[in-house]
């Protein structure tokens, strides 16, 4: 519509629903609005980090940071293992962290975070909740002895694996997180099994609910209602609580930085990155797959996964992470609906 006024043209007025200010949040009664529709969240990670354009892990530390302190009424100190989440937040002496914040080593965020805790106890402030956070490489890999410990002494500390499915901080070196296929550094896309071989792989939310921890949940940066859920429900129990969020590196996938989001979930639509929650050992809920997608479809969009498509497509190990996600639906139940839930 274009406004007249004094014979001039006016500038077009459009109601475009822009940010974080979705027709979707402003229908719901304020306290059902998403933790990011806030004006008045805390913006825990907040702008001048120097996070690469797209990177799902600064997206999925400022979802699950700004919703632990909504949770809390702001009483969350983190503590972060060495990676890129620790390295483009911080360059000394400078942060963009708006919450009380510690440097770990790469491999013992979860004994430090366990450490602030005992901390916290012996002063009587079990009011100050500890949140532990690092990549994959310094959760599954190099610190999944010290993240055992935290989980088999029932320590109250919540920890977030940020999964980008390498140490990318390093230069995209393989971790037991990256997925069958996929290139890195270290997993060259030639010879007779191009990328990183189809091995049996490491599920840590899986091996974490077999500690029988009171909290295990699985998430992703393309769902960030279910992942604010998870943090909040996480925040509130005590004892030592597990998340995997699944985010995206634009650089170390070879995605366009756009496709962020788009990347994210079409792991999940595809039943390659299963959304599920446990407890106590038991898996208790999964957020079923709206509209289900061949993995193809998630795999194209990467250029790690190129070689699956040129010089002409490798229908059989498109075939094998197929058979994966298939297992993966199967297993969790991903097309039915939640547990409880409307689906
Ligand atoms: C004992 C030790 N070994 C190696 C390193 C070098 N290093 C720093 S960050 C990093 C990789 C981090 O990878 P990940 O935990 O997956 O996090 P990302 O950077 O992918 O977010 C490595 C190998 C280190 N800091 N300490
Ligand atoms: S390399 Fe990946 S994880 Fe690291 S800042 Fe860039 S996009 Fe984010």
């Amino acid at each position: 519509m274009t406004q007249q006024r004094g014979g001039s043209d006016m500038q077009a007025v459009k109601f475009y629903q822009t940010g974080t200010f979705t027709v979707g949040n402003r229908l719901l009664a304020e306290d059902e609005r998403s933790v990011q529709a806030n004006m008045r969240r805390t913006n825990s990670l907040d702008s001048g980090h120097r996070a690469c354009a797209g990177c799902g892990e600064a997206l999925g530390a400022r979802y699950a940071i700004d919703a632990a302190m909504r949770a809390t009424d702001n009483q969350v100190i983190a503590v972060n293992a060495t990676g890129c989440l620790e390295v483009f937040s911080t360059p000394y002496p400078e942060t963009s962290w708006r919450v009380p914040w510690i440097h770990s080593l790469f491999g013992n965020a979860a004994a430090v975070a366990s450490g602030v805790a005992a901390a916290l106890r012996v002063k009587g402030r079990t009011n100050v909740r500890v949140i532990a956070q690092g990549g994959d490489g310094g959760t599954t890999d190099i610190g999944f002895g010290c993240l055992s410990g935290m989980f088999e002494r029932n320590d109250d500390v919540l920890y977030v694996c940020y999964d980008n499915e390498a140490c990318m901080n390093s230069g995209v070196q393989r971790t037991s997180a990256t997925p069958p296929a996929a290139r890195t550094a270290t997993t060259a896309a030639i010879g007779r099994e191009p990328g990183n071989p189809f091995r049996t792989g490491k599920n840590v939310p899986l091996i974490a609910l077999a500690h029988g921890i009171p909290y295990v949940a699985t998430a992703s940066v393309a769902n960030v209602r279910d992942l604010e859920h998870k943090m909040t429900h996480a925040m509130g129990i005590r004892g030592a609580r597990y998340i995997h969020i699944h985010v995206p590196c634009p650089l170390g996938w070879g995605s366009l930085p756009a496709d962020t989001i788009k990347v994210a979930r079409l792991a999940v639509e595809s039943g390659l990155f299963p959304l599920f929650e446990g407890a106590y050992g038991e898996i208790t809920g999964r957020t079923p797959i709206r509209h289900r997608v061949p993995v193809s479809d998630y795999l194209r969009l990467q250029q790690r996964f190129a070689h699956l498509f040129a010089p002409q497509p490798d229908t059989a190990r498109i075939g094998e992470i197929q058979a994966i996600a298939d297992r993966n639906i199967a297993k969790f139940g991903l097309l039915s609906a939640p547990d409880g839930g409307t689906g």
